[in-house]
């Protein structure tokens, strides 16, 4: 099959018979894929920064900034345009094209939402691309954002409808595909993704890929994060996720869309540069590169630099 075909019909049979595949039959499929579409040797990179922290009233199990939750963080609220600039700059001069934006908000308040374009508007004037997470957003909201200029706007579907309710219960999916569309009408490109190592099974990484790969069109972006588990939270105690399932589907996402960035962002902290190595070989093709993710650690950027060096890879 061409890559060159991009389907929004895939069923949970056909994307299990994928993960099912020889793991060398399926990283060569998903690599010949990557190669129709990429330059195998370029990697995008993106910086995070929280630009608020914290007492979120959502419940999400896996994150430290729910207010429900006991894990420690340092909290803040909305900052300040030129503290938030500044940053911005730092992430360009260390080699990032894209900075995204987060918030611990439910949805932003219209009042927040004002200052929140304003810092895109600056961004972009640094020559980089914005991207937003803010929580759900209203058609008007995303309007609004799309006039500062926004790039991106980061929604995760973070797992499968039907594992969804076991994670969080204070919004549904229906409300995340919502605040999905609000986007894409507003013109705005779409980072969409999950999380793995939740204690989901495979056929919860499935259909997770399935709504994922059924959105039409796909999402530009594709966040594949590794479930960082941070003390105080639900899933603290998670158990491991066998390495080769993330690779799995990595790759898996890859054949699934094959114009989308695929990124290799939470989690990296806790992966071997082998495992990396992998998961660029089955089509990841972003990162998040910087300190700190949002709260907790990103992997460590001299070690970023030398595999990226170790694998001829260039940052883009
Ligand atoms: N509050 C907004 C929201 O949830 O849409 C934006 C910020 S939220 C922290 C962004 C995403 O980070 C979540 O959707 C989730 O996928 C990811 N995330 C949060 N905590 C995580 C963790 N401990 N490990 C991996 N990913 C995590
Ligand atoms: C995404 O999918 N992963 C990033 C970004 N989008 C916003 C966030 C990861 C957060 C990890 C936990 C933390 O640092 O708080
Ligand atoms: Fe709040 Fe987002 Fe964390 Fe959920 S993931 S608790 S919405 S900051």
């Amino acid at each position: 099959m061409s890559g060159a075909v991009l389907r929004h019909d895939w069923r949970d049979e056909e994307i299990a018979a994928l993960y099912e595949l020889p793991f060398n039959d399926l990283l060569f499929r998903a690599q010949s894929v990557h190669r129709e579409h990429f330059d195998p040797n370029r990697v995008q990179v993106s910086s995070l920064l929280s630009i608020k922290t914290g007492r979120c009233p959502e419940d999400c199990a896996y994150c430290p900034q729910s207010v429900r939750h006991e894990a420690p963080v340092e909290e803040h609220p909305l900052m300040d345009v030129e503290e938030v600039v500044a940053a911005a700059r730092k992430a360009r001069d260390g080699g990032a094209s894209r900075f995204c934006m987060g918030a611990a908000w439910r949805s932003p308040r219209d009042r927040d939402l004002e200052r929140v374009a304003e810092m895109v508007r600056r961004v972009k004037a640094l020559g980089l691309e914005t991207c937003l997470t803010l929580g759900m957003l209203r058609e008007d909201q995303a309007r609004r954002l799309a006039e500062a200029g926004l790039d991106y706007y980061n929604h995760n579907l973070d797992t499968s409808p039907e594992f969804y309710g076991e994670i969080i219960s204070t919004r549904t999916y229906e409300d995340r595909l919502r605040t999905l569309d609000h986007v894409r009408a507003a013109g705005i490109r779409v980072c969409c993704g999950g999380i793995l190592g939740m204690g989901e099974d495979r056929g919860h990484r499935v259909g997770l890929l399935r709504e994922l790969a059924n959105q039409d069109p796909h999402p530009e972006s594709v966040p594949i994060n590794l479930l960082v588990r941070v003390e105080g939270t639900p899933l603290a105690g998670a158990g491991d996720l066998d390495p080769i399932e993330f690779v799995r589907t990595v790759a898996v996402a890859r054949v699934l869309m094959p114009r989308s960035h695929v990124r290799l962002s939470a989690g990296r902290e806790s992966m071997s540069d082998e495992l990396q190595a992998l998961c660029f070989l089955a089509g990841a093709n972003s990162i998040f590169y910087g300190e700190k993710l949002l709260t907790t650690p990103n992997a460590d950027t001299q070690r970023d630099r030398a595999l990226f060096r170790r694998l001829g890879l260039t940052a883009c």
